[in-house]
Protein backbone atom coordinates (compact mmCIF):
# COMPACT_ATOMS: atom_id res chain seq x y z
CA UNK A 1 0.00 0.00 0.00
CA UNK A 2 1.75 3.50 -0.87
CA UNK A 3 1.94 6.34 1.22
CA UNK A 4 -0.80 8.67 2.80
CA UNK A 5 0.84 11.13 1.00
CA UNK A 6 1.10 9.73 -2.38
CA UNK A 7 -2.64 9.01 -2.36
CA UNK A 8 -3.30 12.55 -1.17
CA UNK A 9 -1.64 13.84 -3.77
CA UNK A 10 -3.26 11.41 -6.47
CA UNK A 11 -6.96 12.19 -5.02
CA UNK A 12 -5.78 16.12 -5.27
CA UNK A 13 -4.99 15.53 -9.04
CA UNK A 14 -7.77 13.91 -9.67
CA UNK A 15 -10.05 16.47 -8.48
CA UNK A 16 -7.85 19.17 -10.60
CA UNK A 17 -8.23 17.89 -13.90
CA UNK A 18 -12.17 17.08 -12.64
CA UNK A 19 -12.05 13.49 -13.37
CA UNK A 20 -13.75 14.05 -9.80
CA UNK A 21 -16.89 16.17 -9.93
CA UNK A 22 -19.42 17.48 -7.50
CA UNK A 23 -22.37 18.81 -8.84
CA UNK A 24 -25.98 17.55 -10.03
CA UNK A 25 -25.59 14.55 -12.35
CA UNK A 26 -27.92 12.89 -14.31
CA UNK A 27 -26.71 9.19 -14.48
CA UNK A 28 -28.09 6.84 -17.54
CA UNK A 29 -31.19 5.31 -15.18
CA UNK A 30 -32.18 8.79 -14.54
CA UNK A 31 -31.68 9.42 -10.86
CA UNK A 32 -29.09 12.44 -9.63
CA UNK A 33 -25.85 11.90 -8.54
CA UNK A 34 -23.47 14.35 -6.18
CA UNK A 35 -21.06 13.15 -7.31
CA UNK A 36 -19.37 11.52 -11.11
CA UNK A 37 -16.26 9.51 -11.90
CA UNK A 38 -14.54 9.83 -14.95
CA UNK A 39 -11.15 8.59 -15.37
CA UNK A 40 -11.30 8.84 -18.97
CA UNK A 41 -8.97 11.93 -18.41
CA UNK A 42 -6.21 10.35 -17.43
CA UNK A 43 -5.06 10.07 -20.82
CA UNK A 44 -4.03 13.35 -21.18
CA UNK A 45 -1.86 13.20 -17.60
CA UNK A 46 1.05 11.10 -18.47
CA UNK A 47 2.57 11.38 -14.88
CA UNK A 48 -0.43 10.63 -13.80
CA UNK A 49 -1.12 7.81 -15.45
CA UNK A 50 2.17 6.20 -14.58
CA UNK A 51 1.36 7.25 -11.10
CA UNK A 52 -1.82 5.90 -11.16
CA UNK A 53 -0.30 2.46 -12.95
CA UNK A 54 2.66 2.54 -10.05
CA UNK A 55 0.66 2.44 -7.29
CA UNK A 56 -1.94 -0.18 -8.86
CA UNK A 57 0.36 -2.52 -9.69
CA UNK A 58 2.70 -1.82 -6.02
CA UNK A 59 -0.41 -3.12 -4.37
CA UNK A 60 -0.62 -6.84 -5.65
CA UNK A 61 2.64 -9.12 -5.61
CA UNK A 62 3.24 -9.37 -9.59
CA UNK A 63 4.65 -12.70 -9.38
CA UNK A 64 1.79 -14.07 -8.99
CA UNK A 65 0.04 -13.52 -12.64
CA UNK A 66 0.86 -14.94 -16.09
CA UNK A 67 -1.60 -12.13 -17.89
CA UNK A 68 -2.98 -8.62 -17.03
CA UNK A 69 -6.33 -7.70 -18.75
CA UNK A 70 -7.76 -4.01 -18.52
CA UNK A 71 -11.64 -3.65 -18.37
CA UNK A 72 -11.76 -1.54 -21.90
CA UNK A 73 -11.96 0.84 -22.49
CA UNK A 74 -10.54 3.42 -19.67
CA UNK A 75 -8.10 0.83 -17.61
CA UNK A 76 -6.68 -0.40 -20.89
CA UNK A 77 -4.21 2.08 -21.19
CA UNK A 78 -3.57 1.52 -17.18
CA UNK A 79 -3.34 -2.22 -17.95
CA UNK A 80 -0.96 -1.01 -20.74
CA UNK A 81 1.43 0.71 -18.34
CA UNK A 82 1.47 -2.21 -15.88
CA UNK A 83 2.31 -4.80 -18.63
CA UNK A 84 5.11 -2.35 -19.48
CA UNK A 85 6.51 -1.92 -16.38
CA UNK A 86 6.21 -5.39 -14.75
CA UNK A 87 6.99 -7.14 -17.94
CA UNK A 88 3.74 -9.00 -17.53
CA UNK A 89 2.07 -9.78 -20.45
CA UNK A 90 -1.00 -8.39 -21.57
CA UNK A 91 -4.86 -9.60 -23.50
CA UNK A 92 -7.50 -7.67 -24.52
CA UNK A 93 -10.91 -8.63 -24.31
CA UNK A 94 -13.01 -6.86 -27.06
CA UNK A 95 -16.51 -5.30 -25.88
CA UNK A 96 -17.95 -5.86 -29.33
CA UNK A 97 -17.64 -8.75 -31.76
CA UNK A 98 -19.29 -7.21 -35.14
CA UNK A 99 -18.40 -10.31 -37.15
CA UNK A 100 -17.80 -13.66 -35.08
CA UNK A 101 -15.95 -15.51 -38.40
CA UNK A 102 -13.00 -13.20 -37.94
CA UNK A 103 -13.09 -11.56 -34.59
CA UNK A 104 -12.33 -12.78 -31.48
CA UNK A 105 -13.43 -12.37 -27.71
CA UNK A 106 -9.79 -11.96 -26.70
CA UNK A 107 -6.90 -10.53 -28.58
CA UNK A 108 -3.54 -11.57 -27.34
CA UNK A 109 -1.61 -14.97 -26.66
CA UNK A 110 -2.54 -16.73 -23.25
CA UNK A 111 -3.26 -20.51 -22.56
CA UNK A 112 -5.49 -22.03 -20.24
CA UNK A 113 -4.72 -22.29 -17.04
CA UNK A 114 -3.10 -19.41 -17.14
CA UNK A 115 -3.69 -17.09 -14.45
CA UNK A 116 -4.99 -13.29 -15.69
CA UNK A 117 -5.13 -10.27 -13.08
CA UNK A 118 -8.03 -7.72 -14.14
CA UNK A 119 -7.45 -4.28 -14.01
CA UNK A 120 -9.89 -1.38 -13.77
CA UNK A 121 -10.31 1.79 -12.95
CA UNK A 122 -13.58 2.20 -10.95
CA UNK A 123 -15.66 -0.39 -9.26
CA UNK A 124 -19.27 0.04 -8.41
CA UNK A 125 -21.42 -3.20 -8.25
CA UNK A 126 -18.58 -4.99 -9.55
CA UNK A 127 -20.82 -5.69 -13.21
CA UNK A 128 -17.85 -4.59 -15.75
CA UNK A 129 -15.07 -7.00 -13.98
CA UNK A 130 -17.26 -10.13 -14.03
CA UNK A 131 -18.01 -8.97 -17.41
CA UNK A 132 -14.16 -9.39 -18.21
CA UNK A 133 -13.65 -12.64 -16.29
CA UNK A 134 -16.56 -14.42 -18.20
CA UNK A 135 -14.90 -14.57 -21.02
CA UNK A 136 -11.41 -15.17 -19.70
CA UNK A 137 -12.47 -17.89 -17.78
CA UNK A 138 -14.48 -19.44 -20.49
CA UNK A 139 -10.71 -19.20 -22.63
CA UNK A 140 -9.61 -21.30 -19.70
CA UNK A 141 -7.68 -18.71 -17.69
CA UNK A 142 -7.88 -18.15 -14.25
CA UNK A 143 -9.57 -15.12 -12.80
CA UNK A 144 -8.97 -14.77 -9.00
CA UNK A 145 -7.78 -11.37 -8.36
CA UNK A 146 -8.51 -7.37 -9.96
CA UNK A 147 -6.99 -4.89 -9.25
CA UNK A 148 -9.11 -1.15 -9.15
CA UNK A 149 -7.96 2.37 -8.37
CA UNK A 150 -11.45 3.55 -6.96
CA UNK A 151 -14.04 1.25 -4.86
CA UNK A 152 -17.25 3.37 -5.00
CA UNK A 153 -18.57 1.05 -1.92
CA UNK A 154 -21.59 -0.05 -3.53
CA UNK A 155 -20.99 -3.97 -3.24
CA UNK A 156 -18.86 -4.32 -6.10
CA UNK A 157 -16.22 -6.33 -3.47
CA UNK A 158 -18.71 -8.47 -2.21
CA UNK A 159 -20.20 -9.70 -5.79
CA UNK A 160 -16.70 -10.06 -6.47
CA UNK A 161 -16.27 -12.44 -3.57
CA UNK A 162 -19.02 -14.38 -4.56
CA UNK A 163 -17.61 -15.01 -8.31
CA UNK A 164 -14.59 -15.91 -6.83
CA UNK A 165 -12.56 -13.11 -7.34
CA UNK A 166 -10.98 -10.94 -4.97
CA UNK A 167 -10.92 -7.16 -5.21
CA UNK A 168 -7.58 -4.95 -4.02
CA UNK A 169 -8.54 -1.51 -4.17
CA UNK A 170 -6.49 1.64 -3.86
CA UNK A 171 -8.98 3.97 -2.47
CA UNK A 172 -12.22 3.81 -1.23
CA UNK A 173 -14.56 6.71 -2.55
CA UNK A 174 -15.29 8.03 0.89
CA UNK A 175 -12.13 8.24 1.77
CA UNK A 176 -11.30 10.41 -1.43
CA UNK A 177 -14.38 12.57 -0.56
CA UNK A 178 -12.66 13.23 3.18
CA UNK A 179 -9.33 13.90 1.67
CA UNK A 180 -10.34 16.45 -0.07
CA UNK A 181 -12.64 18.12 2.77
CA UNK A 182 -9.26 18.20 4.79
CA UNK A 183 -7.72 19.82 2.03
CA UNK A 184 -10.37 22.66 2.04
CA UNK A 185 -11.63 21.45 -1.85
CA UNK A 186 -14.87 20.59 -0.61
CA UNK A 187 -17.38 22.68 2.38
CA UNK A 188 -19.55 20.50 4.54
CA UNK A 189 -22.49 20.81 2.25
CA UNK A 190 -21.50 19.16 -0.32
CA UNK A 191 -19.52 16.45 1.65
CA UNK A 192 -22.70 15.43 3.71
CA UNK A 193 -24.25 15.22 0.43
CA UNK A 194 -22.26 12.92 -1.39
CA UNK A 195 -22.17 10.81 1.75
CA UNK A 196 -25.56 10.44 2.28
CA UNK A 197 -26.14 9.50 -1.55
CA UNK A 198 -23.12 6.44 -0.84
CA UNK A 199 -24.81 5.80 2.12
CA UNK A 200 -28.20 5.23 0.80
CA UNK A 201 -26.58 3.33 -2.52
CA UNK A 202 -24.27 1.35 -0.43
CA UNK A 203 -26.33 -2.23 -2.08
CA UNK A 204 -26.23 -3.04 -5.09
CA UNK A 205 -26.96 -6.41 -6.09
CA UNK A 206 -24.40 -8.40 -8.00
CA UNK A 207 -24.76 -7.42 -12.20
CA UNK A 208 -27.89 -4.90 -11.45
CA UNK A 209 -27.16 -1.90 -12.90
CA UNK A 210 -26.50 0.98 -10.22
CA UNK A 211 -29.28 2.44 -10.13
CA UNK A 212 -32.32 0.20 -9.76
CA UNK A 213 -35.34 1.70 -10.40
CA UNK A 214 -37.43 1.85 -7.19
CA UNK A 215 -40.87 1.47 -9.09
CA UNK A 216 -39.63 -2.22 -10.28
CA UNK A 217 -42.13 -4.55 -9.06
CA UNK A 218 -40.18 -7.93 -7.77
CA UNK A 219 -40.85 -10.99 -10.29
CA UNK A 220 -41.98 -13.81 -9.01
CA UNK A 221 -39.55 -17.00 -8.51
CA UNK A 222 -39.20 -19.99 -10.56
CA UNK A 223 -40.92 -21.60 -8.03
CA UNK A 224 -43.95 -19.47 -7.41
CA UNK A 225 -44.25 -19.66 -11.09
CA UNK A 226 -44.16 -23.50 -11.38
CA UNK A 227 -47.43 -23.48 -9.59
CA UNK A 228 -49.07 -21.07 -12.10
CA UNK A 229 -48.14 -23.39 -15.47
CA UNK A 230 -51.19 -25.56 -16.65
CA UNK A 231 -48.72 -27.49 -19.10
CA UNK A 232 -46.61 -31.02 -16.83
CA UNK A 233 -43.46 -29.86 -19.03
CA UNK A 234 -43.78 -25.97 -18.19
CA UNK A 235 -43.97 -27.19 -14.51
CA UNK A 236 -41.28 -29.15 -14.68
CA UNK A 237 -38.96 -26.83 -16.71
CA UNK A 238 -39.65 -24.17 -14.13
CA UNK A 239 -38.91 -26.79 -11.42
CA UNK A 240 -35.53 -27.67 -12.91
CA UNK A 241 -34.54 -24.15 -13.27
CA UNK A 242 -34.96 -23.69 -9.53
CA UNK A 243 -33.62 -26.55 -8.20
CA UNK A 244 -30.33 -26.87 -10.79
CA UNK A 245 -30.20 -22.70 -10.10
CA UNK A 246 -29.81 -22.69 -13.93
CA UNK A 247 -31.96 -20.80 -16.66
CA UNK A 248 -29.23 -21.62 -19.57
CA UNK A 249 -30.33 -23.62 -22.40
CA UNK A 250 -27.70 -24.65 -25.03
CA UNK A 251 -28.12 -24.35 -28.46
CA UNK A 252 -26.40 -27.58 -29.48
CA UNK A 253 -25.46 -26.89 -33.06
CA UNK A 254 -22.70 -29.14 -33.44
CA UNK A 255 -21.84 -31.12 -36.76
CA UNK A 256 -22.46 -34.67 -36.12
CA UNK A 257 -24.87 -36.44 -33.45
CA UNK A 258 -22.24 -37.51 -31.85
CA UNK A 259 -20.85 -34.58 -31.26
CA UNK A 260 -24.15 -33.29 -29.66
CA UNK A 261 -24.16 -36.46 -27.61
CA UNK A 262 -20.90 -35.64 -26.29
CA UNK A 263 -21.55 -31.94 -25.32
CA UNK A 264 -24.66 -32.80 -24.01
CA UNK A 265 -22.48 -35.27 -21.00
CA UNK A 266 -20.40 -32.08 -20.88
CA UNK A 267 -22.42 -29.11 -20.38
CA UNK A 268 -25.34 -31.26 -18.93
CA UNK A 269 -24.57 -30.03 -15.43
CA UNK A 270 -24.87 -26.54 -16.13
CA UNK A 271 -28.43 -26.72 -18.15
CA UNK A 272 -32.11 -26.79 -17.96
CA UNK A 273 -32.73 -26.91 -21.18
CA UNK A 274 -30.84 -28.58 -24.55
CA UNK A 275 -31.96 -27.46 -27.97
CA UNK A 276 -31.67 -29.88 -31.21
CA UNK A 277 -31.34 -28.50 -34.94
CA UNK A 278 -31.81 -32.34 -35.47
CA UNK A 279 -32.01 -31.96 -39.49
CA UNK A 280 -28.31 -30.43 -39.02
CA UNK A 281 -27.31 -34.17 -37.95
CA UNK A 282 -26.08 -36.24 -40.91
CA UNK A 283 -25.69 -39.32 -38.68
CA UNK A 284 -28.67 -39.17 -37.56
CA UNK A 285 -30.29 -42.46 -36.11
CA UNK A 286 -33.52 -43.95 -35.46
CA UNK A 287 -31.72 -44.07 -31.25
CA UNK A 288 -30.42 -40.37 -31.17
CA UNK A 289 -34.03 -39.75 -29.11
CA UNK A 290 -33.57 -42.24 -26.63
CA UNK A 291 -29.66 -41.60 -26.17
CA UNK A 292 -30.12 -38.72 -25.40
CA UNK A 293 -33.19 -38.79 -23.53
CA UNK A 294 -30.73 -41.07 -20.75
CA UNK A 295 -28.53 -38.05 -20.81
CA UNK A 296 -31.32 -35.35 -19.99
CA UNK A 297 -32.27 -37.93 -16.84
CA UNK A 298 -28.82 -38.36 -15.66
CA UNK A 299 -28.11 -34.51 -15.34
CA UNK A 300 -31.96 -33.25 -15.28
CA UNK A 301 -32.52 -31.29 -18.40
CA UNK A 302 -35.45 -30.88 -20.88
CA UNK A 303 -34.85 -31.75 -24.90
CA UNK A 304 -36.08 -28.68 -26.73
CA UNK A 305 -36.15 -29.46 -30.51
CA UNK A 306 -35.78 -25.99 -32.46
CA UNK A 307 -38.47 -27.17 -35.43
CA UNK A 308 -39.93 -24.01 -35.83
CA UNK A 309 -43.43 -25.83 -37.49
CA UNK A 310 -45.03 -22.82 -39.86
CA UNK A 311 -47.35 -25.35 -41.94
CA UNK A 312 -51.53 -25.69 -41.55
CA UNK A 313 -52.67 -27.78 -38.38
CA UNK A 314 -53.07 -31.25 -40.36
CA UNK A 315 -49.30 -31.13 -41.86
CA UNK A 316 -47.77 -30.10 -38.48
CA UNK A 317 -48.97 -33.36 -36.91
CA UNK A 318 -47.59 -35.31 -39.56
CA UNK A 319 -44.26 -33.47 -38.85
CA UNK A 320 -44.55 -33.66 -36.08
CA UNK A 321 -44.73 -37.26 -35.13
CA UNK A 322 -43.59 -38.87 -37.97
CA UNK A 323 -40.41 -38.83 -40.94
CA UNK A 324 -37.09 -39.73 -40.02
CA UNK A 325 -36.99 -38.05 -37.28
CA UNK A 326 -39.83 -39.02 -34.60
CA UNK A 327 -39.81 -35.58 -32.97
CA UNK A 328 -43.03 -35.90 -30.84
CA UNK A 329 -40.94 -39.02 -29.00
CA UNK A 330 -38.13 -37.52 -27.48
CA UNK A 331 -38.41 -33.75 -27.42
CA UNK A 332 -40.11 -32.40 -24.46
CA UNK A 333 -40.31 -28.85 -26.46
CA UNK A 334 -40.87 -28.18 -29.78
CA UNK A 335 -41.89 -24.01 -31.02
CA UNK A 336 -43.76 -23.42 -33.99
CA UNK A 337 -44.27 -20.15 -35.79
CA UNK A 338 -47.84 -18.29 -35.75
CA UNK A 339 -47.71 -17.24 -39.46
CA UNK A 340 -50.44 -19.64 -40.29
CA UNK A 341 -52.91 -18.65 -37.35
CA UNK A 342 -54.14 -20.82 -34.36
CA UNK A 343 -54.84 -24.34 -36.37
CA UNK A 344 -51.09 -24.52 -36.13
CA UNK A 345 -51.53 -25.11 -31.93
CA UNK A 346 -54.30 -27.11 -32.49
CA UNK A 347 -52.52 -29.65 -34.88
CA UNK A 348 -49.52 -29.76 -32.80
CA UNK A 349 -51.10 -30.29 -29.79
CA UNK A 350 -53.52 -33.07 -30.72
CA UNK A 351 -49.98 -34.82 -30.61
CA UNK A 352 -48.40 -33.22 -27.49
CA UNK A 353 -50.54 -32.39 -24.83
CA UNK A 354 -51.57 -36.24 -24.56
CA UNK A 355 -47.79 -37.02 -24.50
CA UNK A 356 -47.72 -34.44 -21.50
CA UNK A 357 -45.51 -32.13 -24.06
CA UNK A 358 -45.67 -28.22 -24.21
CA UNK A 359 -44.87 -25.70 -26.61
CA UNK A 360 -43.00 -22.26 -27.14
CA UNK A 361 -44.41 -20.03 -29.84
CA UNK A 362 -42.11 -17.55 -32.09
CA UNK A 363 -43.13 -14.12 -30.92
CA UNK A 364 -40.15 -12.46 -31.91
CA UNK A 365 -36.79 -13.58 -32.96
CA UNK A 366 -32.97 -12.47 -32.70
CA UNK A 367 -32.10 -11.90 -36.14
CA UNK A 368 -31.81 -8.48 -38.01
CA UNK A 369 -34.80 -7.11 -40.07
CA UNK A 370 -37.04 -10.00 -38.73
CA UNK A 371 -41.27 -9.26 -39.11
CA UNK A 372 -42.19 -10.74 -36.00
CA UNK A 373 -43.16 -7.23 -34.19
CA UNK A 374 -45.87 -5.20 -32.98
CA UNK A 375 -49.20 -6.63 -33.78
CA UNK A 376 -47.63 -10.01 -35.13
CA UNK A 377 -46.19 -10.77 -31.43
CA UNK A 378 -49.23 -9.63 -30.15
CA UNK A 379 -50.93 -12.35 -31.42
CA UNK A 380 -48.53 -15.02 -30.54
CA UNK A 381 -49.27 -13.65 -27.24
CA UNK A 382 -53.61 -14.07 -27.66
CA UNK A 383 -53.07 -17.65 -29.52
CA UNK A 384 -50.91 -19.07 -26.25
CA UNK A 385 -53.56 -17.49 -23.81
CA UNK A 386 -56.25 -19.48 -25.53
CA UNK A 387 -54.15 -22.90 -25.97
CA UNK A 388 -52.54 -22.32 -22.24
CA UNK A 389 -52.48 -26.37 -21.50
CA UNK A 390 -50.15 -26.26 -23.96
CA UNK A 391 -48.11 -23.59 -24.98
CA UNK A 392 -45.70 -22.80 -22.43
CA UNK A 393 -44.40 -19.61 -23.27
CA UNK A 394 -42.41 -18.01 -25.79
CA UNK A 395 -39.24 -17.31 -27.49
CA UNK A 396 -38.73 -13.85 -27.68
CA UNK A 397 -36.51 -10.74 -27.22
CA UNK A 398 -37.48 -7.82 -25.39
CA UNK A 399 -40.48 -9.70 -23.55
CA UNK A 400 -40.31 -6.38 -21.14
CA UNK A 401 -41.23 -4.42 -23.94
CA UNK A 402 -44.14 -5.89 -25.07
CA UNK A 403 -47.62 -4.02 -24.51
CA UNK A 404 -49.47 -4.84 -21.22
CA UNK A 405 -45.87 -6.23 -19.94
CA UNK A 406 -44.76 -8.28 -17.97
CA UNK A 407 -47.75 -10.57 -19.23
CA UNK A 408 -49.13 -14.06 -18.21
CA UNK A 409 -46.08 -15.08 -15.29
CA UNK A 410 -47.04 -18.81 -16.11
CA UNK A 411 -45.45 -18.06 -19.51
CA UNK A 412 -41.77 -18.84 -19.77
CA UNK A 413 -39.88 -16.42 -21.83
CA UNK A 414 -36.80 -18.11 -23.37
CA UNK A 415 -34.25 -15.88 -25.73
CA UNK A 416 -31.97 -16.44 -28.20
CA UNK A 417 -28.94 -14.57 -29.61
CA UNK A 418 -26.66 -14.27 -26.33
CA UNK A 419 -23.03 -13.78 -25.85
CA UNK A 420 -21.31 -12.76 -23.48
CA UNK A 421 -20.31 -9.40 -25.71
CA UNK A 422 -22.71 -7.62 -27.74
CA UNK A 423 -22.63 -7.43 -31.14
CA UNK A 424 -23.72 -10.09 -34.13
CA UNK A 425 -22.32 -12.56 -36.70
CA UNK A 426 -22.06 -12.25 -40.45
CA UNK A 427 -25.41 -13.10 -41.30
CA UNK A 428 -27.78 -11.06 -39.57
CA UNK A 429 -28.09 -13.20 -35.88
CA UNK A 430 -27.60 -9.89 -33.11
CA UNK A 431 -26.38 -10.50 -29.56
CA UNK A 432 -27.22 -9.47 -25.89
CA UNK A 433 -25.55 -10.31 -22.64
CA UNK A 434 -26.70 -12.63 -20.36
CA UNK A 435 -27.72 -10.11 -17.83
CA UNK A 436 -29.37 -7.58 -20.50
CA UNK A 437 -31.34 -10.43 -21.64
CA UNK A 438 -32.54 -11.36 -17.95
CA UNK A 439 -33.03 -8.16 -16.23
CA UNK A 440 -33.24 -5.08 -18.78
CA UNK A 441 -35.25 -7.25 -21.26
CA UNK A 442 -37.52 -9.40 -18.85
CA UNK A 443 -36.48 -12.88 -20.21
CA UNK A 444 -36.28 -16.17 -18.35
CA UNK A 445 -33.90 -18.52 -19.98
CA UNK A 446 -30.40 -17.14 -22.28
CA UNK A 447 -29.91 -19.76 -25.42
CA UNK A 448 -26.66 -19.72 -26.44
CA UNK A 449 -24.91 -21.73 -28.86
CA UNK A 450 -21.55 -20.34 -30.54
CA UNK A 451 -20.78 -18.27 -27.15
CA UNK A 452 -20.37 -22.16 -25.41
CA UNK A 453 -19.87 -24.69 -28.23
CA UNK A 454 -17.03 -22.89 -29.74
CA UNK A 455 -14.84 -22.06 -26.34
CA UNK A 456 -11.86 -23.87 -25.58
CA UNK A 457 -13.60 -25.13 -22.44
CA UNK A 458 -17.63 -25.56 -23.07
CA UNK A 459 -18.19 -26.66 -19.87
CA UNK A 460 -16.57 -23.92 -17.64
CA UNK A 461 -18.17 -21.41 -20.07
CA UNK A 462 -21.13 -22.80 -19.65
CA UNK A 463 -20.66 -22.62 -16.14
CA UNK A 464 -20.16 -18.69 -16.68
CA UNK A 465 -23.36 -18.38 -18.23
CA UNK A 466 -25.02 -20.31 -15.97
CA UNK A 467 -23.94 -17.97 -13.09
CA UNK A 468 -24.41 -14.82 -15.28
CA UNK A 469 -28.04 -15.57 -16.08
CA UNK A 470 -28.76 -17.14 -12.64
CA UNK A 471 -27.68 -13.74 -10.80
CA UNK A 472 -29.33 -11.79 -13.44
CA UNK A 473 -32.34 -13.44 -12.34
CA UNK A 474 -31.97 -13.45 -8.24
CA UNK A 475 -31.82 -9.69 -8.77
CA UNK A 476 -34.66 -9.51 -10.47
CA UNK A 477 -36.35 -11.88 -7.74
CA UNK A 478 -35.04 -9.54 -4.81
P1 LIG B 1 -25.94 -18.84 -31.43
O1 LIG B 1 -24.77 -19.67 -31.85
O2 LIG B 1 -25.93 -18.54 -29.93
O3 LIG B 1 -26.11 -17.63 -32.30
O4 LIG B 1 -27.20 -19.81 -31.67
C1 LIG B 1 -28.52 -19.38 -31.52
C2 LIG B 1 -29.47 -20.54 -31.69
O5 LIG B 1 -30.79 -20.08 -31.46
C3 LIG B 1 -29.46 -21.16 -33.06
O6 LIG B 1 -29.71 -22.54 -32.89
C4 LIG B 1 -30.62 -20.53 -33.78
O7 LIG B 1 -31.20 -21.40 -34.71
C5 LIG B 1 -31.58 -20.27 -32.64
N1 LIG B 1 -32.44 -19.08 -32.83
C6 LIG B 1 -31.94 -17.82 -32.98
O8 LIG B 1 -30.74 -17.60 -32.97
N2 LIG B 1 -32.80 -16.77 -33.14
C7 LIG B 1 -34.13 -16.92 -33.16
O9 LIG B 1 -34.86 -15.94 -33.26
C8 LIG B 1 -34.62 -18.25 -33.00
C9 LIG B 1 -33.77 -19.30 -32.82
BR1 LIG B 1 -36.40 -18.52 -32.97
Amino acid sequence: MSSSSSMESLVLKLFEISAVKFGNFKLKSGISSPIYIDLRLIISYPSLLQQISQILISSVSSASFDLVCGVPYTALPIATCVSVTKNIPMVMRRKEIKDYGTAKAIEGEYKPGQSCLIIEDLVTSGTSVLETAAPLRGAGMKVSDAVVLIDREQGGRENLEENGIKLHAIIRLTEMVKILREKGKLDDEIVGTVMKFLEENRKVTALAKVEKPTTRVRALSFEERAKLSKNPTGKRLFDIMAKKESNLCLAADVGTAAELLEIAEKVGPEICLLKTHVDILPDFTPDFGSKLRSIAEKFNFLIFEDRKFADIGNTVTMQYEGGIFHILDWADIVNAHVISGPGIVDGLKLKGLPRGRGLLLLAEMSSAGNLAKGDYTAAAVKIAEDHSDFVIGFISVNPASWPGAPINPSFIQATPGVQMVTGGDALGQRYNTPYSVIYDRGSDIIIVGRGIIKAANPAETAREYRLQGWNAYLAKCT
